[in-house]
């Protein structure tokens, strides 16, 4: 009797570490990016020069857009990288600030006011949980300036 129970709580300890282990291996496995997948800009192009808010559109290539959060292959959300010289860690969640700009509803275009002057932008795709693919799907750089709005006519 005393043996049974003991047997059932070692097959229910296992079978504990055994899921554990195997959901721990399930978060560390990065979502797979299909061979030839790709991002790009639609637009801007590279070198425009602007004035007022960006209008900026994100093109994608044999992956699929979708919202934060939804797990379904060969898909993710685009990520705008404003200005970063150094990319961020590619297996771990994508940072959320000024910089790294998520569209997690799975929007396609953005409009931005940037400051005057000459900015760089990149997209990075990430899957549900923000973190970029195997291998990660990352654009070109691309360099824009934004120039100052004419000053008000004096009166
Ligand atoms: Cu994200």
């Amino acid at each position: 009797m005393l043996s049974n129970l003991r047997n059932t709580l070692l097959k229910c300890t296992a079978a504990v570490l055994l899921c554990t282990t195997y959901g721990q291996a399930i978060a560390l496995e990065p979502s797979k990016a299909a061979t030839n997948a790709e991002v790009f800009f639609i637009e801007p192009k590279n070198g425009a020069e602007i004035t007022g808010p960006v209008t900026i559109k994100f093109g994608i290539k044999n992956m699929t857009v979708i919202p934060a959060g939804v797990q379904h292959p060969y898909s993710g959300h685009h990520h705008l990288l404003i200005d970063v010289d150094k990319l961020p860690d590619l297996k771990s969640p994508i940072p959320a600030d000024a910089n790294h700009r998520h569209f997690g509803k799975g929007q396609t275009e953005a409009t931005l006011e940037l400051e005057p002057g000459e900015h760089t932008l990149q997209l990075l795709l990430g899957d549900h949980f923000h973190i970029p693919h195997d291998k990660p799907v990352l654009s070109e750089k691309i360099t824009i300036t934004v120039k100052a709005k004419p000053a008000a006519a004096a009166k």
